[in-house]
């Protein structure tokens, strides 16, 4: 009798863990994204200051309680060598936020290509699930010589067909203040419930 009620309760409280991946070329503001999201939602977590933050080797990892469901996001590296290994977290990730650079007009094509490589996993990747949803945020929307959200999503166009067959979406952030942070976690979390069927989370 106590064992049917503590699986009982165990089921009552387990909870869905989605994995989110943070993508985008190095100094897009991946690690910076994170840190937002960590204030917003985590305040009591151990932050590192904006002005301190360095270029990403590794990983960060931060898990975060939405609702009842947990989004864990994984921030890796985006310098050009690094990004080989972004293809070993694709078989376990439910979603992925690209970030881009609005103001580094000159990469702008480099992005293009990252973004393609990911999207058609069969490129050179295996396992990304093709029906996981795909945030792009348009990032560093402070800064005056920027790419405007209209012209990202006119870049993106051509992705369109890839793209259209899941849920994606291009949203304007200023990762430094952390506007639109709370936006673009919303969307994705809605996303990452619903295509749980196809996508099932882990349960925690
Ligand atoms: N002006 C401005 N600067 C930003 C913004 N977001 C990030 N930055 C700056 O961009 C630089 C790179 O930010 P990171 O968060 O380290 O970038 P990253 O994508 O994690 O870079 P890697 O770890 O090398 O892949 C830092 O100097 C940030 O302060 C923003 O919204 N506006
Ligand atoms: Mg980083």
């Amino acid at each position: 009798m106590f064992h049917l009620a503590q699986s009982l309760y165990t089921q009552w409280t387990l909870r869905e863990e989605y994995s989110v991946l943070i993508l985008g070329l190095d100094n897009a503001g991946k690690t910076t994204l994170l840190e937002q999201i960590k204030r917003h939602y985590n305040p009591t977590a151990k932050q590192i200051p904006l002005e301190r933050i360095t270029p990403t080797i590794g990983q960060n990892v931060h898990t975060i309680t939405v609702g009842s469901t947990l989004l864990k996001f994984w921030d890796l590296g985006g310098q050009t060598e690094l990004r080989e290994l972004w293809g070993e977290y694709f078989t376990y990730c439910h979603g992925v936020v690209f970030v881009v650079d609005s103001s580094d007009k000159d990469r702008i094509e480099e992005v293009s290509r990252e973004l393609i490589k990911v999207i058609d996993s069969s490129e050179s990747y295996d396992g990304l699930d093709t029906s996981i949803p795909i945030l792009m945020l348009a990032n560093k929307q402070d800064l005056k010589d920027k790419l405007e959200v209209e012209d990202i999503k006119e870049i993106f166009n051509k992705l369109a067909e890839k793209l259209n067959a899941r849920d994606s979406k291009v949203l304007p952030v200023i990762c430094k203040t952390g506007e639109g942070v709370s936006e673009a976690v919303e969307w994705l979390q809605l996303r990452l419930v619903r295509n749980k069927a196809n996508k099932p989370p882990r349960y925690k």
